[in-house]
């Protein structure tokens, strides 16, 4: 961001395009200010965070994409995007609502995207869920051993690439063997996934995004009680 520009004096709708702009560029810094700004305009914090940090990491994927941005930068936005969530993080997960069940949520082995399985824990949280976040990279045992640790209702996959993907099975299958498939909610989710792939694994259900996974474990968790 120039320092010439004022945020204070910019109409919302401008300082969310640049925010686009800074989180493209990596400027954590910029981004903390921004995010705290619009804050003190009483901009609900899902609308900053969707509006604001969610569209400009589409931009950044678009150029990844193309190969207009590399890793290195990519690593940069997606440290920009993080300062935003942290601040966000505890606004959203603020709920007086009651606990509505417990999720184990992770990316898959082989996967390192974490960004968008943040997302969704910081969601769920906040519509009273209970969340264990386990992080990236996990194989079927360590999704097995949080299942059973935390007593689980719903165990939330995540995995952005076409070759991680297929080890949802894997653990889908693992979780058969053990015999807890038919009490588990298996929701997944990430942006190579649709709908035909997640019956095809027989997960319960695919997740489009953060707002479908919440009201997607709401219906399925209500099913369940009866
Ligand atoms: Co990667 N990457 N990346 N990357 N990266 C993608 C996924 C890619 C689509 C980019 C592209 O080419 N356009 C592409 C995959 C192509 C493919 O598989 N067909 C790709 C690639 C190729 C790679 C590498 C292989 C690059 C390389 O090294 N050559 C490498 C892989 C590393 C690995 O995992 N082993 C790699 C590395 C990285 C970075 C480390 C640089 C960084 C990750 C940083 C991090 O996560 N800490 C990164 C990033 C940031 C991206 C893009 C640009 C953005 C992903 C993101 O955070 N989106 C991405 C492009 C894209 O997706 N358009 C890309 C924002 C996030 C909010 O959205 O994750 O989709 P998303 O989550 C959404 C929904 O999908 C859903 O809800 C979320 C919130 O609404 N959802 C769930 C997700 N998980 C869910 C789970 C649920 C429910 C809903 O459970 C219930």
């Amino acid at each position: 961001m120039s320092d010439d520009i004022n945020i204070k004096e910019m109409p919302s709708d401008e300082l969310l395009e640049l925010m686009g702009e800074d989180l493209y560029d990596g400027y954590a810094d910029e981004i903390v200010e921004e995010v705290n700004e619009l804050l003190s305009r009483d901009m609900a914090p899902y609308d900053i965070l969707t509006n604001g940090l969610v569209a400009g990491m589409d931009v950044v994927g678009e150029d990844f994409r193309d190969g207009i941005l590399f890793v290195p930068e990519v690593l940069m936005a997606a440290k920009a995007m993080k300062a935003g969530m942290a601040i966000l993080r505890p606004l959203l997960a603020e709920s007086d609502a009651p606990k509505m069940g417990t999720m184990v949520i992770g990316t898959v082995k082989g996967d390192i995207h974490d960004i968008g399985q943040n997302l969704v824990s910081m969601m769920m949280e906040g519509a009273g869920f209970e969340v264990f976040n386990i992080g990236i990279n996990n194989d079927a045992d360590a999704y097995l051993e949080a299942i059973e640790k935390h007593n689980a209702d719903i165990l939330g996959m995540s995995a952005l690439l076409t070759t991680t993907m297929p080890y949802m099975r894997v653990v889908i299958d693992a979780l058969k063997e053990k015999g807890i498939r038919k009490e588990m909610i298996v929701l997944v989710g990430g942006a190579p996934l649709n709908e035909a792939f997640a019956e095809d694994i027989e997960a319960d259900a695919y997740c489009r995004d953060a707002a479908v996974a919440v009201e997607t474990a709401k219906k399925f968790m209500a099913i369940k009680r009866k």
